[in-house]
């Protein structure tokens, strides 16, 4: 029997559909504990614990990442586009603020990317990002809804996730 690991390196033929209308995200922590976010909480950030972020603080951890580009191989390119969202490294920070190494990412259809936090924690001007808005409208189920952006992956596209289903954090001790 082949298990499909949707870590795995995949195809370059991309899935045009959504698998399911449901655009909620659930982030589980090392210890076991579940966070299920819907893209409201997302742009609001009010899945964070009361006390622990100001509404302004939420406000400006919205960031917006000009000129991104979707690289098909085989099918061509398109953008460029602004996506705007919750940085992957905030969204980890506000929820697991201690040991963890990595975080794997994985949509709805089977199709995921991890990100060492070397990665994440790296100073850049384009960062990982967890992307609810394209273009200053809010991203459609069927543009990704959510969607993981990795401004970094300039030669194909396997890294920007589409219909984000699962974030798990990961800490090696
Ligand atoms: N969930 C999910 N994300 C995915 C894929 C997929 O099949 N499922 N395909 C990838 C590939 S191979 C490409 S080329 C792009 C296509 O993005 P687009 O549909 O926005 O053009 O999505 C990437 N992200
Ligand atoms: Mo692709």
């Amino acid at each position: 029997m082949t298990v499909h690991d949707p870590l795995a390196p995949h195809s370059h033929e991309p899935n045009p559909l959504p698998p399911s209308p449901d655009a909620d995200l659930t982030v589980h922590l090392p210890d076991g504990a579940a966070h299920r976010i819907t893209p409201a909480a997302l742009r609001r950030l009010d899945f964070v614990p009361t006390g622990r972020l100001s509404a302004p603080a939420a406000r400006a951890m919205q960031v917006t990442v000009p000129n991104c580009y979707i690289v098909s191989t085989g099918h061509g390119t398109s953008g460029p586009f602004s996506f705007t969202g919750l940085r992957l490294l905030d969204l980890v920070d506000l929820l697991w603020p201690c040991d963890w190494t990595q975080v794997e990412v994985v949509s709805a259809d089977g199709f995921g990317t991890r990100a060492l936090r070397t990665e994440l924690t790296q100073p850049t001007q384009r960062p990982v990002i967890l992307a609810h808005t394209l273009d200053r409208q809010p991203l459609s189920r069927a543009e990704g809804l959510v969607r993981l952006i990795v401004p970094s992956e300039t030669d194909d596209a396997l890294r920007q996730v589409k219909w984000v289903a699962h974030v798990r954090i990961i800490s090696d001790t």
